[in-house]
């Protein structure tokens, strides 16, 4: 099988790729990543030179060089996580959210249309539903986004149904909740308060930090999309949830007694704009259609992520220096290119 994969230089694009070349080795993947700030080519370090694996650097936006992507690969599959993906951005420059998240993906499935791709599997979020305060979004559940980001994102879902209903389009949807683990890029919840408090530097905390996400570990969610990928129907979409609900105020202070630091750490601020209290998802659906269920605890999920960045020091000095901006340049080189 040969599949594109969007965003694959980002957190959980990344995450897939690895799972997906250990799991099925003989599959082919195409990394199209236009290495934003968030992009990371030494998240995929060990993997570049497979002969299984291509990389290449183009926007989702532009429709010639996707066209050339596609015509000369052919692929039987596109993952596409590509995406603008942090609220706090969303809020202070929406445009470039409403730009690759919508019109990157209508590009994408434009190109899957004409050059007749099995599978487009685009991968969204629990955001899309917005907040609830009691019980679980089903994927019927009605869609009310809070930030630009998650309006960005329910925009390019409807897109993608509309596709399958107006062209036949051979698509569908995963929505996953919050997902934290390796490779996650130091402006994220999680690997924020395990970086400052590394570095005895004080945690921002929104408001009364009492909103609750659902987390999931991202080689979960990874299994997740490789099982939908396989087993998935056409125009449905999955909830990815980790069933792992907790309050912001309870994973800074399960990192810092982790980590020995003391609560003094904590900063309460201001409160995001639009803040969504609580997210919560029914994974009945995945679970009956495709027999997915979570394997990670939080407490198991968050000791192997404080240990992964705890042991990758470089690696996080490399995103706050920008040092990891010039893996492209190297890369090319290494590889025998030009840019
Ligand atoms: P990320 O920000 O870590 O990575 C995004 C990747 O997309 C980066 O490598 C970036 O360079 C690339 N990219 C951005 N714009 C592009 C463009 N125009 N063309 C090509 N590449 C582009 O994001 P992530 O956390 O890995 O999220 C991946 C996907 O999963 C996103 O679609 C996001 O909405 C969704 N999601 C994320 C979470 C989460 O908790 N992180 C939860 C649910 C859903
Ligand atoms: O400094 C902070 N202080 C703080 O209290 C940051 C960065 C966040 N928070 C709070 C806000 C949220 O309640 O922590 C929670 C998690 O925040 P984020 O890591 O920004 O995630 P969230 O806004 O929940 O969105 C994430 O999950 C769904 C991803 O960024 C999205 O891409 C995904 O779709």
């Amino acid at each position: 099988m040969k599949i594109i994969v969007t965003g694959g230089c980002g957190f959980i694009g990344s995450n897939f790729i690895h799972y997906v070349m250990h799991k099925h080795p003989s599959y082919h993947i195409v990394n199209i990543d236009k290495l934003t700030y968030a992009g990371n080519l030494e998240n995929l370090k060990g993997v570049e030179r497979k002969s299984t694996y291509r990389f290449i650097k183009a926007d989702i936006c532009n429709s010639i060089a996707m066209k050339k992507v596609f015509d000369h690969y052919r692929p039987h599959a596109v993952v596409n996580f590509a995406a603008e993906s942090h609220v706090d951005r969303s809020i202070s420059a929406p445009a470039v959210f409403v730009k690759t998240n919508v019109l990157g993906v209508s590009t994408l499935l434009n190109c899957s249309l004409e050059y007749s791709v099995q599978k487009f599997l685009h991968i969204s979020t629990d955001e899309v539903y917005g907040s609830i305060q009691r019980g679980k979004f089903t994927e019927k559940s009605v869609l009310e986004p809070s930030s630009p980001y998650s309006a960005s994102k329910a925009a390019a879902d409807a897109m993608v149904l509309a596709y399958v209903k107006t062209y036949g389009l051979p698509a569908l949807i995963t929505r996953s909740s919050n997902n934290y683990g390796p490779f996650q890029f130091p402006e994220k919840f999680i690997p924020l308060v395990i970086n400052n408090a590394l570095k005895d530097k004080k945690i921002p905390l929104y408001g009364d930090g009492r909103n609750i996400r659902d987390w999931i570990y991202v080689e979960d969610n990874c299994e997740a999309i490789d099982h939908v990928l396989h087993k998935g129907r056409i125009g449905e979409i999955y909830n990815i949830g980790g069933q792992n609900e907790r309050e912001n105020i309870f994973v800074i202070r399960a990192i810092l007694k982790s980590l020995r630091k003391p609560a003094s750490l904590i900063a309460y601020v201001k409160d995001r704009p639009g803040h969504d209290r609580r997210y919560a998802l029914s994974i009945a659906k995945i679970k009956r259609h495709i027999g997915w269920t979570p394997r990670t605890s939080f407490e198991s999920g968050i000791k192997k992520t404080i240990h992964w960045y705890k042991s990758n020091t470089p690696w996080l000095r490399n995103t706050e220096t920008g040092a990891y901006r010039s893996f492209y340049t190297k890369y090319y080189s290494k590889m025998g290119l030009s840019e």
